[in-house]
């Protein structure tokens, strides 16, 4: 609605819209949908490269199936870059160059900009990851250190006061890091409270389950194995449909810093 210029000096009349910018971004890809692709360092490693800069994200997600013998050989990272590792099945061995770590399915490692991260298939069948990087934002007097964790031994909260809906941080809220990873988990016909409008991005990889997802008000059904970019500012959220699994996704949030 707005008011029409009659040249009186006065307004008068109805017009039908307001002024709206729209620059939503995100994006939906299903499993069906995905493709393998070869990237420099990983050898017997079947990758899938999910969100990147082309997307407009500013980080970049990966699904691999590492094969027998999988691994990264020259280190994952760089210098200025925090990456971070879930196994979502099999096992993994995660090392910063100084210590390795083993990790069954849930397990994840958390390595702060500048350390190299080398992944090795921990066994004959194949190991399933979801893989992240992005550029540290740095923050005077602050820093963010390594974590190592498994979601099965944390204890979520209900989110949002909603006992049919459960997160869990996997990082620290501590304000060296800039971007936390968690997981969001709805019984089937739970939902969101609201659809979020917010600053911060997210790459969302659904563990579990089915729903439906409010992206920029297109609702579109969405499955286990599916992915979703969602952009600065677009509206957000989501239902799980089905009778049996929850719906269940893993998703990064940058957040404690100030936009430039
Ligand atoms: O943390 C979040 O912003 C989360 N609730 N967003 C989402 O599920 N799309
Ligand atoms: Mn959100």
């Amino acid at each position: 609605m707005g008011y029409k210029n009659n040249n009186t000096g006065y307004r008068d009349g109805l017009l039908e819209s307001r002024a709206v910018i729209k620059r939503h971004n995100y994006a939906l890809l299903p499993h069906d949908g995905l493709v393998k692709n070869v990237v420099p360092g990983f050898e017997n490693c079947e990758v899938t490269i999910l969100a990147s800069p082309k997307l407009g994200a500013s980080f970049v997600d990966y699904i691999i199936s590492m094969k027998a013998g999988g691994k990264n050989v020259q280190g994952f990272g760089a210098e200025g870059v925090e990456t971070f590792v879930y196994v979502m099945a099999g096992k993994l061995k995660v090392s910063d160059g100084t210590e390795s770590h083993e990790l069954e399915t849930g397990g994840y490692v958390y390595l702060p900009a500048g350390v190299l991260m080398h992944l090795e298939n921990n066994q004959e069948a194949d190991t399933e990851i979801f893989l992240y990087k992005k550029r540290y934002e740095p923050l005077e007097g602050h820093k963010a250190h390594k974590v190592v964790g498994n979601s099965n031994d944390l204890v979520p909260s209900e989110y949002e006061g909603m006992k049919d809906v459960l997160l869990w941080d996997l990082l620290p809220t501590d304000i060296g890091f800039d971007m936390n990873f968690h997981i969001l988990s709805f019984e089937p016909g739970a939902s969101h409270g609201y659809i979020e409008t917010h600053v911060q991005e997210h790459g969302a990889y659904i563990l579990s389950g089915q729903g439906m997802y409010n992206l920029d008000n297109d609702w579109m059904p969405v499955e286990k194995g599916d992915y979703i970019f969602m952009g600065a500012y677009v509206p957000q959220a989501a239902y799980a449909v089905g009778r049996g699994e929850p719906l269940r996704y893993l998703y990064s949030k940058d957040c404690n810093r100030d936009p430039k």
